[in-house]
């Protein structure tokens, strides 16, 4: 038992120093669901508590658990982090691809997507706003051009705003689960354009789900994120 002991306590501390050493390092699956940031009902009125419950406790929970019942099917996608499966589908096995690139993305996609709301919206300041001024013009220049980007998603899918390792942004979109990640491009943010997203609240009115989110991005948290994007510790 000594050694064991012995040999545990060095496992742990090579663990802790690397992890010391690299910010950016991610865990390999079986990948857990992150708990909500706040209360489901802490975007409210704008986006109500009940869609924030299903979202969460159902929808993003069941892309943890597709993800999951995939990689454990082989040793070698077990071993891979979660930006790993993102950026190397292509070395997915043929019957898995697909079912990783929906669950991979979703998991992804929707782990940022908790981290940036919660906030009371408002505007951002210092180098995120100066950055947001610089590619968008303004504020509201980046909100109209992401809204009308949003509303143009035909069926389900996202609308992104990538960063830049020099922080420079740029407005897309993607269709389903999929993300820029897959392409090595960093996510600063990103609104969510599936119907389950905003259906109990507004219906078939997207474009008015689209313009009440920005109440409740949390722009201290996507100013983190632009942060960590230029030091290079952006993963999700
Ligand atoms: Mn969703």
């Amino acid at each position: 038992m000594p050694l064991l002991s012995r040999r545990t306590a060095f496992c742990l501390g090579a663990a802790g120093l690397a992890f010391a050493r690299d910010v950016t390092a991610q865990p390999a699956g079986p990948f857990t669901l992150p708990a909500l940031p706040y209360a489901a009902g802490a975007n409210e009125p704008h986006i109500d508590a009940r869609t924030m419950e299903i979202h969460h406790d159902r929808h993003h929970a069941a892309y943890v658990a597709n993800l999951n019942a995939a990689v454990t099917t082989s040793s070698d996608l077990a071993a891979m982090t979660l930006p790993q499966l993102l950026t190397r589908l292509n070395q997915v096995p043929d019957n898995l691809r697909t079912t990783i690139r929906n669950n991979a993305g979703g998991h992804a996609n929707h782990s940022m997507f908790w981290q940036v709301m919660g906030g009371k919206g408002g505007a951002p300041s210092g180098t995120l706003a100066q950055a947001i001024e610089r590619d968008f013009g303004s504020l509201n220049g980046l909100k109209q051009q992401f809204n009308r980007a949003g509303a143009g998603v035909f069926g389900s899918g996202w609308v992104f705003v990538t960063v830049a390792r020099d922080g420079k942004l740029a407005l897309t979109t993607r269709p389903n689960q999929d993300t820029p990640l897959m392409d090595g491009t960093m996510v600063l943010f990103g609104n969510d354009v599936w119907e389950h997203a905003y259906y109990l609240k507004y219906q078939n009115r997207r474009p008015d789900y689209l313009a009440a989110w920005w109440n409740v991005v949390d722009w201290a948290k996507v100013a983190e994120r632009h942060a960590a994007a230029m030091d290079g510790t952006l993963t999700i």
